[in-house]
């Protein structure tokens, strides 16, 4: 028998096995596996192609033309139970995923503001219907601004109250306290009268506990003016608690010690643990300390550009987690930077 016979004869056989094989094949996984055995790169079929080159010249043209047809019938045949294959899966999911469009919706999880976020936002209420305006001042401070300016020139002692962290910058540090704000906008305003809110993260480095973070938000207060008085101070305060913590709240102002306010003082409420009994969370106190406060010292109206023989003022200083901690009965103020979704979804 001649090659051409030969050969003729396996292209034969091998399109008629690949026929009987695909007969078989009942999915897709299948499929995929019958494409490599008859139609990969060395399938029966694929072989003949690569041993044409010994076949002798004048036969070359016709096994060629039969090793093509063989293939081409056999993708043919492929791509026909390829496409019967996916339709018969579609209609099998049709028929036993069937989607009811009548079923109500899933909802979506909402995510919702930081507990301090609300309580600052609460806050701006209460001061904007006083008519007090936002500004804002920057993280990173000048040590003049933080300390120099407020009346606590190098070396003061009273710079130890507030352990800072500082930059590799000399003389530029994370804000202690939004009280350098104080200063920023009086050298805006001078010499308008002042009536402000100065919300801001703040940056100590302390001992984390239950009570003390490394990192909180205060808001700053300032109002300045041509007779503002302590009983000024004293009233929108106590407003403010009212406002905040409900009518019935006890407060109290005590005396305290700022270098940038004289007299100074600090605002307590009543303990929410033990109602003012004395507990380990108020120190057996009774009371809890939210804010600080004063009439604005005369050295520090200066250096605001403000006469002290003409302007007065007051400010004050409130610690947003521990309000926080008490409007809502937190006892760990570690829980508000800790993002877990257990904690934040209570509020
Ligand atoms: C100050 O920061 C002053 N600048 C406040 C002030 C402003 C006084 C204007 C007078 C005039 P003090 O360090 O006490 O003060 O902080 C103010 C409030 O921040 C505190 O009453 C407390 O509520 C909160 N606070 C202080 N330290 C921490 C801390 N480590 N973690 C969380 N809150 C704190």
């Amino acid at each position: 028998m001649s090659v051409e016979v030969n050969l003729i004869q396996e292209l034969e056989n091998i399109e008629r096995s690949g026929l009987e094989a695909l007969a078989g094949v009942k999915d897709e996984a299948a499929l995929q596996a019958w494409r490599i055995a008859h139609l990969g790169r060395s399938a029966p079929v694929m072989q003949v192609f690569s041993r044409l080159g010994q076949v002798p010249k004048e036969q070359r043209a016709t096994i060629g033309q039969r090793a093509n047809q063989a293939k081409q019938k056999l993708e043919a045949a492929q791509a026909e139970l390829e496409q019967a294959l996916k339709q018969a899966a579609l209609e099998h999911s049709l028929e036993n995923m069937r989607l009811d469009v009548t079923l109500p919706g899933r909802t979506p999880d909402h995510g919702r503001l930081h507990i301090v976020t609300q309580t600052l936002r609460e806050i701006y209420k209460i001061y904007a219907e006083m008519g007090f305006q936002v500004y804002r001042s920057t993280d990173v401070e000048s040590d003049d601004y933080n300390f120099t300016l407020l009346n606590m020139p190098a070396y003061h002692p009273a710079r130890d109250m507030w352990d800072t962290f500082h930059t590799t910058r000399p003389g530029v540090i994370l804000r202690t306290h939004t009280s350098p704000g104080q200063i920023h906008v009086m050298h805006e305003r001078c010499p308008e009268p002042i009536r402000v809110i100065l919300p801001g993260m703040v940056y100590r480095y302390e001992q984390i506990s239950a009570r003390s973070e490394i990192q909180f938000n205060q808001v700053e207060l300032l109002v300045v003016g041509q007779k503002i008085t302590f009983g000024d101070m004293k009233g929108t305060l106590l407003d403010f608690a009212r406002k905040l913590f409900g009518k019935e709240v006890r407060s109290r102002l005590r005396p305290s010690y700022f270098p940038f306010t004289e007299p100074s003082a600090e605002m307590d409420i009543e303990c929410f643990v033990c109602g003012g009994a004395g507990c380990p969370v108020c120190k057996q106190s009774g009371w809890l300390e939210i804010l600080g406060c004063g009439m604005v010292h005369p050295v520090v109206l200066q250096n605001g550009g403000y006469d002290p023989q003409q302007f007065s003022g007051f400010a004050a200083g409130l610690g947003i987690e521990r309000i926080a901690l008490l409007r809502h009965r937190i006892t760990d103020i570690r829980y508000f930077w800790q993002n877990d979704i257990r904690f934040l979804e209570q509020f």
